[in-house]
């Protein structure tokens, strides 16, 4: 194999061909279905004659080629490295080719392949090209007419993108379908699905009161399990018009669900696919945490319909143009419809944790990168979350309301063209009369800004100094790092917790304000304080960075009790959390006994007793950070200090509040039937977050309830708590026989038994390694689907850090005999899973040692270009 070679943004060439309309005819068969394809082509304005045609195709045995009617000889073309170029063609014509394609060979998910007994489709970011000749590039929009054909009886359901316009049957118990799609699209977007499936049908009204079809198609085992997805597309479809002015735009919108899916699900246009585990829900099936999740993935695929799909990328640099914006979109959805602090503390908490990770890493990129080997290596937390961060500081920056004109501006003027990211970025611009030039740096910048932050009194002249400093760590390829534009929220809190007024050159600018920091280093100063203040920063997480300030525990502890803003009062908690998991640490370490500070145990005590309006982010409050956020604050991991500190943090929580998280967990029982609502998930949330700890007293009598709460059996969050309390204890006739008796009862259904993997992989006992090898020969784990892999050896590597790490080796040896048959299987799958090894620099010498040996068995396999760029980027120097 020659080395994969990378592309650059800087390359970047028009299409010499447009294609404007595209006609298809599958005759599907699992090993060998047909395609024929019709494309009809004119040269680009721009372009010279004698331009060579130029198409993609990967795995495709071409049949036939003809221009014009006429087939092509075989010195009129070439077919060399999964392209194909015809030497000479007109300004307009027609091309038809014939390829055979095998979906039912396809385990990379990519293209057309088998899912159980479907066909199904996924083609961005370049599936399109496994299933016939094509310009496959997103800059290329056409209209697309698509005929199926396939047998009756066992593909009775035959979808495709747009609206169906002809059926009808076919000799050899065949029929056939014909759909067209009036919206010209990228190859991306394009969908089919053939199967044995049924429909939930609902209808929809737009707001200039246009009818349109909802329908969710499933296999017929799923039927129980569809209409919260539907609840979900309704709710989207209504907060995009009123929160975007955005309508739909077709006769009818689908989702289909498929059992194997690379990522969550895909926006085709009309007919969007999803992962079954995205979109399928039912209370005895699911927990609050995948209703909520599948509500966010309905609403982000939904809104890609506007952001995305009528506006869509000029080529796959600009993923983040539609990729951040819908996240912030989505995000926006849930702030809306959920408990909004709540939304942005868990958002923040994913980023900072796992996009700050990946910043800080081998595979680090910006936000629009500019080289790539394989681009599906790019769908990533830098490309979605903070590129929704870049977004949610745009629209800070220019207000709402003025964001709210930008953004109809924007869908206007280039609806149905494939943009770039200065086209967003120049219309914010144009409708705020802002200079946004430097901000660009945010999409080309890689790396987590740092913020260092001092306060300083002065208390004859009654002003405080603030001064804030950036810098930026170099990153692979960047070495040096420029200032950023980046707005700090922030407030000051008097000794008694009230909100001090903000005066700035005798202007007030209430209790609240934005600083828009600029250069590397620049100063503030507030008026008129009569008492040293201390500082709120960085409310609402209002810039995706780092930030140092040396605040007392007493000031934390105040901040967490009386900040005015939520998410800052959550992160006064974890910083104090932290300070208080440091001193532990100190302690494990120097072979100590660790006492957890009791200012710590006072706040949360003072959190258990005081009335609270928002039970969902009492629940927050009262998680420590994970080991995942502790260690992100290491220069060199200590797994096992981390572990065991949090460990005993908890305990010592749990012996010193026990009566207050008795009382909280009996308080929010709840006697109404199940309903996926903000209030009822906080209940449930903070009950099962109250008997944790009292489990972690190691008592008999919290594990007596949780025994309990498994056996009612209300619903699956209920069950799931309790399930993985009993699992994870020593308490082993408890903890296996629920295990049995859930894996029993739940075995016909792929996705709990997903759940019942990660549970036992989260043991933090040594011995899980041993079941994870067990589970990996169980009947319902297969390596081919990406949900089995990513419940059970994902969760493993993932959120059981202290046994993946086991100073042995043994979990990095696993992960990589894993990776290396993935390789051959699902590239993407593998390129993703391959991720803890990468972060081997983070580690102590041994370790470090130990994964690098890892990777570079890796390297000596043929591998994908996907598994390839990642593995050279972490073992480059
Ligand atoms: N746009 C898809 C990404 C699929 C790419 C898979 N290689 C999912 C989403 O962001 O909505
Ligand atoms: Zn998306």
């Amino acid at each position: 194999m020659s080395e994969p070679q990378a592309i650059y943004l800087s390359d970047y060439q028009p299409p010499a061909y447009q294609v404007t309309r595209t006609e298809l005819t599958f005759e599907l068969d699992p090993h060998a279905t047909r395609v024929r394809a019709r494309l009809h082509l004119e040269r680009h304005e721009d372009q010279g004659q004698g331009e060579a045609l130029v198409l993609n195709g990967e795995h495709l045995t071409t049949l036939e080629l003809a221009i014009d009617g006429q087939t092509l000889k075989d010195d009129e073309y070439r077919i060399e490295n999964e392209r194909l170029t015809i030497f000479r063609v007109p300004e307009r014509f027609v091309l038809d080719t014939e390829v055979e394609i095998d979906p039912a060979a396809n385990t990379a998910l990519e293209g057309l392949y088998v899912s159980g007994s479907m066909f199904c489709t996924q083609c961005e970011p370049e599936g399109f090209r496994r299933i016939t000749w094509y310009p496959d590039r997103p800059d290329v929009m056409a209209t697309f007419e698509t005929t199926i054909i396939g047998d009756r009886e066992q593909l009775p359901v035959m979808l495709s993108n747009g609206n169906p316009v002809e059926w009808g049957e076919l000799p050899d118990g065949r029929h056939f379908v014909t759909w067209q799609d009036p919206h010209p699209k990228p190859s991306y977007l394009f969908a089919l699905v053939a199967g044995e499936l049924e429909k939930l049908e609902d209808r929809f009204t737009t707001m200039s009161g246009r009818e349109v079809t909802l329908q969710l198609w499933v296999e017929a085992r799923n039927t129980d399990k569809t209409e919260w997805a539907m609840e979900s597309l309704k709710r989207a479809m209504r907060w995009d018009e009123q929160a975007y002015g955005r309508e739909y735009d077709l006769d009818r919108f689908m989702i289909v669900a498929v059992d194997d899916f690379n990522m969550g699900a895909m926006e085709n246009k009309g007919l969007n696919i999803f992962n079954s585990a995205a979109v399928l829900a039912n209370p005895a099936t699911t927990t609050d945490a995948a209703f909520q999740r599948i509500d966010t993935i309905v609403a982000h695929e939904y809104f890609h319909n506007w952001s995305g799909n009528r506006v869509t990328c000029r080529d796959w640099f600009q993923l983040a143009l539609k990729e951040g914006f819908t996240v912030f979109r989505d995000q926006s959805y849930t702030e809306d419809t959920q408990s909004a602090a709540v939304a942005r503390i868990q958002n923040v908490a994913m980023l900072r944790t796992a996009q700050f990770a990946e910043d800080a890493g081998p595979t680090a990129h910006p936000v629009r990168p500019d080289h790539f080997i394989e681009i599906s290596n790019f769908y990533t937390l830098t490309i979605y979350e903070k590129g929704a961060e870049v977004v949610r500081m745009l629209r800070n920056l220019v207000g709402p309301e003025t964001f709210r004109r930008g953004s109809d501006r924007y869908f206007e003027r280039f609806d149905g063209q494939a943009v770039r990211v200065e086209d967003f970025v120049a219309t914010m611009a144009e409708v705020s009369g802002l200079d946004l030039d430097q901000f660009m740096r945010w999409y080309s910048q890689a790396g987590t800004p740092q913020l260092s932050v001092q306060g300083e009194y002065d208390a004859t002249a009654r002003q405080y100094h603030l001064t804030i400093a950036q810098h930026t760590p170099a990153t692979p390829g960047q070495p040096d790092k420029q200032p950023l534009h980046i707005p700090v929220r922030m407030g000051l809190l008097g000794p008694d917790g009230a909100s001090l007024e903000l005066v700035v050159n005798g202007e007030s600018h209430g209790t609240d304000t934005v600083l828009a920091l600029q250069q590397e280093r620049q100063s503030w100063t507030f008026e008129q304080l009569d008492v040293a203040p201390v500082p709120s920063l960085l409310r609402g997480f209002s810039a995706p960075v780092q930030l140092d300030y040396n605040w007392s525990r007493d000031d934390l502890a105040l901040l967490m009790r009386f900040d005015e803003d939520g998410f800052n009062r959550w992160d006064g908690g974890q910083r104090l959390a932290l300070a208080a998991l440091e001193d532990m640490m100190v302690a494990w370490r120097a072979n100590e006994s660790m006492k957890l500070d009791g200012r710590l145990i006072e706040a949360w005590r003072g959190l258990l007793n005081s009335p609270t309006d928002d039970r969902a982010v009492l629940a927050e409050m009262l998680r420590l950070p994970t080991e995942a956020w502790i260690a992100e604050q290491q220069s060199v991991v200590d797994v096992d200090a981390i572990h065991a500190a949090r460990e005993a943090a908890i305990s010592q929580l749990a012996d010193n509040l026990y009566v207050d998280f008795e009382r909280t967990y009996h308080a929010n029982q709840l006697d109404a039937p199940y309903a996926p609502t903000p209030e009822q998930i906080a209940a449930r949330s903070l009950k099962n977050v109250a008997l944790g700890y009292m489990v972690a007293t190691g008592e008999r009598e919290p594990l007596m309830l949780a025994q309990a709460q498994f056996e009612a059996d209300h619903n699956m969050t209920d069950v799931r708590a309790a399930l993985t309390l009993l699992a994870h204890s020593d308490a082993s006739e408890l903890g296996d026989p629920a295990i049995r008796a859930f894996g029993e009862r739940w075995a016909h259904d792929p996705l709990v038994m997903d759940q019942w993997f990660a549970t036992q992989v989260t043991r933090p006992q040594q011995d899980v390694m041993e079941r994870l090898k067990f589970l990996m020969e169980h009947q319902a784990f297969s390596l081919k689907n990406p949900n089995r892999v990513r419940a059970l050896i994902g969760t493993f590597v993932n959120s059981n850090r202290v046994n993946f790490h086991r100073i042995d080796g043994e979990g990095y040896r696993l992960l990589a005999d894993v990776v290396i048959e993935l390789n051959q299987l699902n590239p993407e799958i593998a390129a993703r899973m391959v991720t803890p090894l990468t972060r081997f620099r983070r580690f102590d010498e041994q370790r470090q040692r130990l994964m690098r040996a890892e990777l570079e068995r890796i390297r000596q396999e043929p591998l994908s270009r996907n598994l390839y760029e990642v593995v050279a980027k972490a073992l480059a120097d």
